[in-house]
């Protein structure tokens, strides 16, 4: 009898909704996938209820019941853990789910901003760590409900902490999940190319409570945004970086069409009151751009503008 495969693991840290769209996703494939939540009353009811992925009109909804808990230790330690957390609850996400850490595992970070691989790194020490970026466009209308509004690649790059072979692995789980899912061989390039297009399209969402798509349908808002994009990718340069794309104004065009009807990650925290991730995303242009002596005023005007938010 040929030996029985064994199940790869993954747990996926953050039931927001790339948290939920990757979980079902990936149960639907036959993974064995389970969720790890900070809060134990989110996870009690998600378990009851299940998740619910509802894709654009047409289509027909996901629904998976993927086990959900806020104690590590009654979850498997997995091959792959992935943080599909705020930028800014990356250190306490990583401190809630070390314990799930093996020495085989990898972890993966799927999450926006700069910055996130460095806090995995204060925690763990010399962890094995995998990058992912996704342009998956999804809105998350309650506990464990998600529109995926619109479509998009997702990206993984392997570090200089990566083991071999952990980047083909993660986005060949992907990829039988029904992801579009690319292995890229330069991490910084790819962080930053998706920094560059979310310094753009999220703040000017946020402040303007509109979907991604109407940026480009009122020219100050489409603009400003081109403009945030010009500066970040002009930071990225002078720093040696190499983006993913040659014309960062004609990326955020692209992607602003392909997620039109998604409300942008940073739109959802403010219409819910929340923190939002600007200082990871317009914040660390401007400190990069400070180190370079580099002028960012839009990003700048951007960041002040979502810090004088009232707090939540
Ligand atoms: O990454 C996103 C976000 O909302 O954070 C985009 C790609 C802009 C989709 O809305």
């Amino acid at each position: 009898m040929p030996p029985r495969a064994t199940p790869t693991q993954v747990v996926i840290v953050g039931p927001g909704a790339v948290g939920c769209l990757f979980a079902a996703a990936l149960h639907r494939a036959g993974t064995s996938v389970a969720l790890l939540d900070k809060d134990p009353v989110r996870a009690r009811h998600l378990n009851e209820s299940g998740l619910r992925i509802d894709p654009p009109p047409g289509g027909a909804p996901l629904c998976a019941f993927v086990p959900v808990s806020a104690n590590p230790a009654e979850l498997p330690r997995p091959a792959f853990l992935v943080l599909c957390v705020k930028a800014y609850d990356t250190g306490a996400a990583m401190r809630h789910a070390r314990g799930l850490v093996a020495p085989e595992t990898t972890v993966v970070s799927l999450q926006n901003g700069l910055g996130n691989a460095e806090q995995i790194r204060q925690i763990l020490v010399s962890p094995a760590l995998l990058c992912a970026v996704t342009g998956h466009g999804v809105t998350q209308l309650e506990s464990g409900r998600v529109v995926h509004a619109g479509n998009g690649e997702t990206y993984v790059a392997a570090g200089p902490d990566t083991p071999p072979g952990a980047a083909d692995r993660f986005a060949a789980l992907l990829e039988a999940a029904g992801f579009a899912a690319r292995v890229r061989d330069d991490c910084t390039g790819m962080l930053w190319s998706k920094a560059v297009v979310n310094a753009a399209i999220n703040p000017v969402t946020a402040l303007n409570d509109i979907p991604n798509g109407a940026i480009l349908e009122h020219a100050h808002l489409r603009d400003t945004a081109f403009a945030a994009a010009g500066e970040a990718a002009a930071v990225a340069r002078a720093r040696g970086i190499r983006l993913a794309y040659p014309d960062a104004a004609a990326e955020v065009e692209r992607v602003c069409r392909q997620t039109a009807g998604n409300v942008s990650s940073m739109l959802q925290d403010v219409r819910r009151g929340r923190q939002t991730e600007i200082d990871a995303i317009n914040g660390a242009v401007v400190r990069a751009a400070d180190g370079a002596g580099i002028p960012v005023p839009t990003n700048r005007m951007l960041l002040r503008r979502l810090r004088e938010r009232p707090a939540p």
